[in-house]
């Protein structure tokens, strides 16, 4: 069968159908309204229960792992649906702990359900089946995880959704688009990593005892105590600073983190820009913040920041691999 794409689909606006709107049942409700689909080699596979993708956690991607693993042998590349609004979350999630992986998995979705003629559905749906198929369309192999939406390819760990309706929803501020989907299809192979030769296995330990907080002028410090008071159960703080990292420099807010800091806690520093990165030390303010040992975030998302922190910590990593883990880049999330 590793001639066939395996369509895997969780839920999501691609996947609705009918009037009013619902979920359809099956592949063959999904085809029936667009016949054009049944000519792709795909198998289809349909969770049990279709989500909206506000509902996604660990255990949703544990699970979509496990599909994954169950059927890696089995097909040429596998074509996720998945609601938009937290697809780049489980795109990063996807993309560390599916491990030695030399197959495309490509996500896609839909600002817009297929039922309506105007939807980006069937474009991003067929897109996906091209790169996900790679050889059976005359491409070449994309061993990544990825988003396929409107007309890039993205390095999931990479994107973000940036429009919350405009069709070209997501995109990877800080690292080119894998490739350009016009009438041609163009894949910029010097950005894509190598396939791995080694076996294919899902890394499923994952701690979720993070929390992540934006930061506002104005924010009280003693609000951010109370989450670290003495039987907290949080390992880890991100937090999402201006600029380049800078935080508020008075001793309240600088005493605040480094008492958290003092615990063993990691805290790690990621910029709220939707581009650019945390420079450190650039600014005095992220000079204290380094030398009471915030990490910095360099150029990776939020969406990745915080999976990539879930992957680490389920390792029992020490606060000192944990810093070095963000010096460095599992799966092209960051530059080094
Ligand atoms: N709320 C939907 C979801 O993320 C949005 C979409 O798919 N366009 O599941």
């Amino acid at each position: 069968m590793e001639d066939k794409v395996l369509i895997i689909n969780t839920g999501g606006t691609i996947g609705m159908i009918g009037n009013p709107l619902r979920p359809a049942y099956n592949w063959k409700e999904i085809t029936a309204e667009y016949p054009v689909l049944e000519q792709f080699p795909t198998d289809y596979y349909q969770f049990e229960t279709l989500i909206d993708s506000s509902d996604a956690n660990p255990e949703f991607w544990l699970y979509l792992a496990e599909v994954i693993e169950k059927n890696y042998n089995n097909y040429i590349g596998f074509v996720i649906l998945h609601g938009t609004d937290t697809m780049a979350y489980t795109g990063s999630m996807l993309s560390f702990i599916l491990k030695n992986l030399s197959k495309p998995v490509i996500l896609t979705g839909a600002q817009s359900p297929l039922v309506y003629p105007r939807s980006d559905g069937l474009q991003n749906l067929i897109n996906s089946i091209y790169i996900a198929g790679h050889k059976l369309f005359n491409l070449p192999l994309i061993p990544e995880v990825c988003i396929c939406f409107r007309d890039t390819l993205l390095r999931a760990n990479r994107s973000k959704k940036t429009d919350s309706n405009n069709y070209y929803g997501f995109s990877s501020p800080n690292y080119f688009p894998l490739a350009e989907l016009g009438s041609e299809i163009k894949i910029i192979k010097e950005k894509i990593l190598p396939p791995s030769k080694e076996k294919f296995y899902v890394d499923k330990s994952l701690n979720s005892n993070i929390i992540m907080l934006e930061l506002f002028p104005g924010m009280k410090p003693k609000y951010l105590n109370e989450f670290f008071k003495v039987d907290s159960e949080i390992k880890a703080l991100i937090l999402k600073t201006y600029g380049s990292g800078n935080t508020p420099t008075n001793d309240d807010f600088i005493n605040t983190l480094k008492s958290i800091s003092e615990k063993g806690i990691p805290i790690l520093d990621v910029t709220q820009c939707v581009s650019g990165s945390v420079k450190m030390p650039l600014y005095e303010s992220t000079d204290t913040l380094s030398k009471i040992g915030v990490i910095s975030g360099n150029d990776i998302t939020s969406e990745a920041a915080i999976t990539k922190m879930m992957y680490l910590l389920g390792k029992k990593l020490s606060l000192l691999e944990i810093k070095e883990a963000f010096k460095s880049s599992i799966c092209g999330e960051q530059s080094v």
